[in-house]
């Protein structure tokens, strides 16, 4: 088995931090069998350490034969491991310091502790994985809801990597086709079809990498999420709805304007989007010292917000206070909703007029009616555009879309030397650079600093 990577053999506590029923320990490196061997003492002593057969034991201090934990432990022999090389996982009692123990123990003999996310950049380097599937890993990770994991399970079995393999394939064809041309310029017959040309490269190259494109807010939404401000006069219901949300007495509500002061969040899943939700304090003139900071903060907050929710009290016609704090928020996306609609008179207060926006949500946050609406409609407004995306699990994150973006501009600058019949030379170097970009993306040709910044993203013992 070559190890291509390093040498060493890396260690760490695989699993979080805290007491739990087990902890794991990982090691990844030539050294991990004999380490294990000279750590465990299996129960069984002729335990032969078949790869990837658990065995039961205990790790004991080579020195003096002190024990340090009852424990499980399993030896998978390279190739077939998460990262290609020999790996052991001993299973111990979830303690940090019986972890902190043994993990101490299998440095002294040789291993050396791993960096965040240095077992998932050997399966990288070592050819298990490319890195739009290790991404895939972090993704997994810190994923929020459950579309989020579903995107990024899609992801690590390589839907990014086979929408964008098709596209590489061609380019190198037609990189094929033009230098040959080159290398034979003095062919009567001309050998480089542009017009025929100019389409394959529309069809398989710039429209695929356009959809790619499209699909980056998909990604952004499912891994960042979004923020959603709550706002409106004081005494509205801004609390009760966020309560109504949450299903549960989150903020405190009463009948007395201002009871907001500092601003309350939770981040709940909108139809799979992580979604901060943000209750702030009624804004209004002439509010008391502390009052006052609570708006100040409401407005830092409304300027920051991907969308605002403009929450007005539906039992009272739209009031000039409403319309005062409606100039200050018309930057901004909106939402308007009518709420305590259950006490409600006549007719419900012309929402629409102010805001210019014809259809406005009806709610009773108080008897949890119309929320379901709500959630529908702030999941239509923060993903608007979404008709641009593709079907399938492709979500590019930032860092692919800046290569994808690379990518299409160099396609663009091959069809307009097409066009305008410039040099082979010319729009070689071109398709070069459009192959490059999407080599960046799977990781054949991403640069140590590039490699150093993603994994740096990962938890310790990933
Ligand atoms: N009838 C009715 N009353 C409601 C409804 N929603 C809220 N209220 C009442 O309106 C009052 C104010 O509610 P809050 O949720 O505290 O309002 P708020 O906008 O957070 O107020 P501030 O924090 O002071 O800005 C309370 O007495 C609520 O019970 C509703 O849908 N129907
Ligand atoms: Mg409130």
């Amino acid at each position: 088995m070559n190890h291509p990577y390093s040498d060493e053999t890396i260690a760490a506590i695989s699993t979080p931090p805290g007491a739990g029923g087990i902890g794991i320990i990982r090691m990844s490196g030539r050294r991990a069998l004999p380490i294990l061997k000279t750590l465990f003492q299996p129960k069984d002593s002729a335990c032969s350490f078949t790869s990837h057969q658990l065995y039961y034991g205990h790790i004991h201090h080579p020195e003096g034969g002190k024990i340090l934990d009852e424990v499980l432990a399993v030896y998978m022999a390279a190739p077939r491991t998460y990262t290609r090389e020999d790996v052991v996982e001993i299973h111990c009692h979830g303690s940090f310091l019986v972890l902190q123990n043994v993990l101490e123990l299998i440095v002294a003999n040789g291993a050396t502790l791993a960096a965040p996310g240095e077992f998932t950049k050997r399966a990288f380097l070592n050819g298990r994985i490319d890195l739009t599937q290790a991404e895939a890993v972090i993704d997994i990770l810190s994923a929020r809801t459950r579309k989020g994991v579903d995107l990024a399970q899609e992801q690590l079995a390589g839907a990014l990597y086979q929408k964008i393999e098709p596209i590489r394939q061609s380019l190198i064809h037609m990189r094929a086709i033009v230098e040959v041309a080159i290398d034979f310029p003095d062919e009567d017959v001309e050998i480089v079809d542009h017009r025929h040309l100019i389409e394959q490269l529309s069809l398989e190259v710039a429209g695929p990498l356009k959809n790619l494109l499209g699909n980056v807010d998909r990604g952004r939404l499912y891994r960042e999420g979004v923020a959603i401000v709550i706002a409106g006069l004081p005494n509205v219901g801004k609390s009760s709805l966020l309560n109504a949300i949450l299903q549960e007495e989150r903020a405190l509500v009463t009948a007395i304007p201002g009871t907001t002061r500092d601003s309350i969040e939770e981040i709940i899943d909108i139809f799979g989007v992580p979604v901060r939700i943000i209750d702030t304090a009624g804004i209004r003139d002439n509010a008391g010292e502390v009052e006052e900071l609570g708006i100040q903060r409401a407005r830092a907050l409304i300027n920051k917000a991907d969308l605002v929710v403009f929450l007005i009290d539906g039992s009272r016609q739209v009031s000039e206070g409403d319309q005062r704090l409606y100039e200050q928020v018309r930057h901004k996306p909106i939402l308007p909703v009518i709420n305590k609609i259950d006490i409600c008179e006549q007719n419900l207060p012309d929402l629409s007029a102010l805001t210019g926006i014809g259809q406005c949500v009806e709610i009773s946050a108080k008897n949890q009616v119309g929320i379901e609406d709500l959630k529908k409609a702030l999941f239509a407004a923060v993903t608007s555009g979404s008709e641009q995306w593709e079907e399938g699990g492709c979500a590019p994150n930032i860092r692919h879309k800046q290569a994808l973006l690379a990518a299409h501009e160099s396609c663009e600058r091959v069809l307009v030397s097409l066009r305008m019949g410039l040099t082979n030379d010319l729009i070689a170097v071109d398709l070069q650079e459009c192959l490059d970009r999407l080599a960046e993306i799977v990781g054949e040709t991403t640069t140590e600093d590039i490699l150093d910044v993603i994994f740096a993203e990962f938890c310790l013992g990933k």
